[in-house]
């Protein structure tokens, strides 16, 4: 029997392809909600810091839609990691493993319930890492899972991880969102 995970998570991949739009750029790879289902995906996918730049890996629970159109993300925001590029080799893959073993296992306990997913995103300029909640106006579940995000992954930086609205980052162009919650 395998062990079954308290939820179901659908992992997506974005490749940009400029033909197209962003949102058709999605596409779903693959549905797990056992443990060793999910150990078996990620053996055989490539790694994050193996993608080409301008792609994404993104974990949500299933049926909701990476994106800030999905009803359960519209008013929601992220946490949001930003490496600097020596850490793709020395970081990302460590913390993307983590962030994932954090929503599956649903490490954040009663704030579980306001993850949507992670994302992390490959770019040339820095690579990111982003755990995507439901609510923005939920500061103490935000906090809470901020400061285990921050405890799970090793940063010991005061302020190194920011959060913002979904909202703030739609509008932003050029200028900087306002982080709602640091951590
Ligand atoms: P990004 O890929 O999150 O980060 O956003 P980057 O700037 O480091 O590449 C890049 C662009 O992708 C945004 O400016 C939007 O045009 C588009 N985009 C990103 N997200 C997360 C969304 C989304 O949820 N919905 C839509 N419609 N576009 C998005």
């Amino acid at each position: 029997i395998k062990h079954p995970l308290q939820n179901q998570w659908t992992l997506w991949f974005f490749k940009p392809d400029r033909a197209k739009g962003w949102e058709e750029n999605q596409r779903e790879v693959i549905h797990f909600d056992t443990i060793e289902d999910f150990w078996s995906t990620h053996n055989h996918i490539k790694s994050a810091s193996e993608l080409s730049a301008g792609c994404d890996y993104s974990l949500f629970k299933a049926g909701i839609k990476p994106m800030w159109e999905d009803p359960r993300n519209n008013n929601g925001g992220r946490w949001l990691i930003s490496l600097d590029k020596k850490q793709r080799s020395s970081e990302l893959d460590n913390y993307w493993l983590e962030v994932i073993l954090c929503l599956i296992g649903e490490a954040f306990e009663e704030s579980s319930e306001d993850i949507c997913g992670a994302v992390v995103n490959i770019r040339p300029k820095g690579d990111k890492l982003s755990v995507w909640t439901a609510d923005c106006t939920n500061r103490d579940g935000i906090m809470k899972i901020g400061q285990k995000l921050k405890e799970r992954l090793g940063i010991q930086t005061r302020g190194s991880i920011v959060y913002e609205a979904h909202n703030d980052s739609m509008k932003k162009s050029g200028s900087v969102a306002k982080f709602r919650y640091t951590v």
